[in-house]
């Protein structure tokens, strides 16, 4: 359903310069408005899918706490005045009910108001697994830019290296193990024995496991989540240097959204090991697919929006806490042209006539 509160803001609002196109010639009216005025509105977003989410945590049930978290990222989407249309989600249109590749998501499409017109890339539950077992590091997340900003990536696994800023120019997804590392505790100015790298707990990282153990690194397998790995690689003060290994490609697109407002890089290749995904690449007209991505090929948008809420505690949020008078989110919302980066602590109170809010 469209939100009628959405629609009736925007027309009593005596700013309504929202996406007039052609306004002026790079368009920076339309794309500074897109940043301001929906980051906070995506940020709602993924705090309802994460509150929902959380009411699963542990419960054992992965499926369902996507479920969830993808019915109340879509429903609170209807409410945001933008046209947007998901180009990256839970999966093709005859697969998925809703947050589908082509849906059209936004209270700007039930009206004739000039809204934005916005690309989205969703992961209503990052680490399914982590919230169905109450482990750490579930976060719900999105990204959006302005139309064709976010790469169309099938739904295939994707090769990544993620590093910072300093990092950035010294690494390469084809280099050795070893070299990468040495360049990292050079730019980073200290030993390969200090550094840290987040690798996915997985077989198929036995081989990478055991160069980054040679080189004499160290590491943290995590179990599910390389993409807030990724971001806690890309600044300074969590402890990680950078995200090594084999994940879901979608993500990496979320992952270089990221990037892009965090000054990080990811670098990044598809793997295309079956006949059907040649095809489905060459419908969607990737020509190599040897092609090493970085986080402007993935994520090419002038303005980008990243939102993410914790579900479960993390190292860059806190997860959803559930008590008397209400709930509180933790959340992480990142522009990039306008060059914001927000810690949103929220505190959504219980409708009750004698709540009370704590600040601390
Ligand atoms: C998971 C998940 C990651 O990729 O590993 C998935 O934890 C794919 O890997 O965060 P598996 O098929 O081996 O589980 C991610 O979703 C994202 O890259």
């Amino acid at each position: 359903m469209p939100s009628n509160q959405a629609t009736n803001a925007m027309k009593n609002n005596p700013m309504k310069t929202h996406a007039v196109p052609g306004k002026d010639k790079d368009n920076r009216g339309f794309a500074k408005n897109l940043e301001f005025e929906l980051a906070l509105e995506f940020v709602r977003v993924v705090e309802d899918a994460a509150i929902a989410s959380a009411h699963t945590m542990g419960q054992g049930d992965r499926k369902g706490a996507d479920q969830v978290a993808t019915e109340a990222m879509r429903e609170t989407m209807e409410s945001v005045p933008m046209r947007g249309t998901i180009v990256i989600g839970e999966g093709e249109r005859d697969e998925a009910p809703m947050l589908y590749i082509g849906e059209k998501v936004g209270a700007g499409w039930h009206d004739g108001l000039h809204f934005p017109e916005v690309d989205i890339a969703v992961d209503p539950l990052e680490g399914t697994n982590l919230c169905a077992t109450g482990s750490p590091n579930a976060i719900t997340v999105l990204a959006a830019s302005e139309k064709d900003g976010l790469l169309h990536a099938p739904d295939c696994y994707m090769e990544k290296l993620v590093v910072g800023p300093s990092c950035k120019d010294c690494v390469s997804l084809d280099a050795p193990v070893k070299d990468n590392l040495k360049a990292i505790a050079k730019r980073l100015d200290r030993d390969v024995h200090d550094l840290v790298v987040m690798v996915l707990e997985r077989e198929r990282h036995q081989q990478l496991i055991d160069d980054i153990r040679t080189a004499g690194a160290r590491i943290k397998l995590i179990t599910d989540g390389d993409l807030s790995a990724g971001i806690a690689a890309a600044v300074i003060g969590t402890g990680v240097h950078a995200v090594m290994g084999t994940g879901g490609a979608p993500e990496g697109v979320i992952t270089a959204a990221a990037m892009r407002c965090l000054n990080g890089e990811i670098f990044a290749r598809l793997v295309i090991d079956t006949p059907e995904l040649e095809q489905r690449i060459a419908k969607m007209g990737i020509k190599d697919k040897n092609k090493i991505y970085t986080s402007r090929d993935l994520a090419p948008g002038r303005h980008i929006i990243f939102a993410a809420t914790g579900v479960t505690e993390g190292t860059l949020m806190k997860g959803v806490r559930f008590f008397g008078e209400g709930i509180r989110t933790s959340s992480l919302v990142m522009t990039l042209d306008s060059g914001k980066v927000r810690f949103v602590d929220s505190i959504h109170l219980a409708k009750k006539p004698d709540v009370k809010v704590r600040f601390a």
